[in-house]
């Protein structure tokens, strides 16, 4: 991991409930993975009305998992996970120690495409709410910022990285990942969630 920005060299345990676990992938595997998620997946392209304005969504994006779950006006069926990403679930769960069902993967064509600031301990979790975040591909930088303002945090996210967020770094946190100039490739971010149906 690139030293966190913003923070000035301080470490990601900072944050309370932001934990950057070793990496789950090497580079290799990592960039194997992709590459078969990337072809394999039914990509959605969305757009959002903003002021009146309707702008395509800097992102393509599939959800995975048992439950439907509707959010911003978007609505994903139940849809069952797939070999590789039943493979990785497990993965996911033994290095966290957490049960997920459920995975959103946000595809980062470009440093053109990013994601807003938000939150994400709202969704219905059945007490679980802990999100698991592993990301292939180009590393982006990742911000996180106090609900109530003060100084943000920063992180290199490196592909084959696992960064887990539970606690405060949910419910006192929002956390985006911002458009960059630099020329970088493309990123794919698979955030796992033990949801439950609304
Ligand atoms: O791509 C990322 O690292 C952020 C993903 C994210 O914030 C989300 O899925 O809620």
């Amino acid at each position: 991991m690139a030293g966190p920005a913003g923070l000035r060299g301080a470490p990601p345990s900072c944050v309370d409930g932001l934990r950057l676990l070793s990496p789950l992938l090497d580079p290799e595997q990592a960039d194997r993975i992709m590459a078969e998620l990337v072809a394999e997946t039914p990509w959605e392209a969305h757009s959002f009305t903003i002021f009146g304005r309707t702008v395509p969504m800097p992102r393509l994006i599939q959800m995975y998992g048992p439950h439907g779950y509707r959010y911003s006006g978007l609505s994903h069926p139940p849809r069952p996970l797939g070999p590789r990403l039943e493979a990785l679930r497990q993965q996911v769960q033994g290095a966290t120690g957490l049960a997920f069902n459920s995975v959103l993967l946000n595809l980062y064509r470009s440093g053109q495409d990013s994601m807003g600031w938000h939150r994400d301990d709202d969704y219905p979790h059945g007490g679980q709410p802990a999100v698991a975040s592993l990301s292939l591909g180009a590393t982006r930088r990742f911000r996180l910022r106090p609900c109530g303002g003060g100084e943000g945090v920063a992180l290199d996210l490196e592909s084959g990285s696992l960064l887990l967020l539970s606690g405060e770094a949910l419910t006192g946190w929002q956390h985006a990942l911002p458009r960059t100039a630099r020329p970088v490739g493309p990123r794919l971010n698979l955030t796992w969630r033990q949801m439950e149906g609304a």
